[in-house]
């Protein structure tokens, strides 16, 4: 498989994924802006709509879309505990966590990158994103994960989350996310996956 991915996007969620599961995988890094590959190909042609994260099988399937290529690495390995099975409720729990992350955390955030957006507007936005942080706060109040054991909500999660500063939004003012952010960036497959998307050479 063939990650195509870009340095602090959303794409680094399925690169955890692929190292917490252990799968063997080719990391492709893409210019966002030029929508050249390190490989020297047009990002175009592979995933026409020019995002990452795509993911490339070894049948020349190309996925697209995070909460899809997150259940689909899951599916790969049957019995880890990453997902829940497909067909089971809690599937459709984990459904619901990665429909919140993509429309309200994602989606939530993606204006605020927006360098042309006026800073009221701008302002609206957050005020948005602070209350699905203070919702996601009561969430993981009494627990370490959003299912029972760390998933691949979790490393969606974290990943949207760690734009926070960027849009000058303090976690400290939600310390239970600022422990789960901790707890997290500590595993080993986040940690290696963040060094090797640093180890990089820009395109
Ligand atoms: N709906 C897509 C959104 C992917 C997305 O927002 N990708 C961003 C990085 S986080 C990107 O590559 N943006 C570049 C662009 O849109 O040209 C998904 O959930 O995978």
């Amino acid at each position: 498989m063939k990650l195509y991915f870009a340095p602090m996007t959303c794409s680094l969620s399925p690169h955890i994924v692929l190292r917490e599961l252990e799968l063997p995988f080719e990391l492709i890094r893409v210019n966002n802006q030029s929508k050249c590959t390190a490989d020297g190909r047009d990002f175009r042609d592979i995933n026409r709509k020019g995002y990452v994260a795509a993911l490339e099988l070894d049948n020349g399937e190309v996925l697209t879309e995070g909460p899809a290529i997150l259940q689909y690495l899951a599916d790969q390995v049957p019995g880890n505990t990453l997902a829940p099975a497909q067909g089971t409720w809690e599937r459709v729990r984990l459904q619901e966590h990665l429909n919140f992350i993509s429309s309200e955390i994602h989606g939530g955030s993606a204006p605020l990158f927006n360098a042309d957006l006026p800073d009221t507007v701008k302002t609206m936005f957050k005020q948005k994103l602070c209350k699905r942080l203070d919702f996601l706060c009561h969430q993981l109040a009494d627990q370490q994960y959003l299912m029972v054991t760390f998933g691949v909500a979790d490393a969606y999660l974290f990943t949207v989350l760690g734009w926070l500063p960027t849009f000058d939004i303090d976690i400290g003012d939600w310390p239970v996310l600022a422990a789960y952010l901790r707890r997290i960036a500590a595993r080993r497959s986040v940690v290696s996956a963040m060094a090797a998307e640093a180890a990089t050479a820009p395109v």
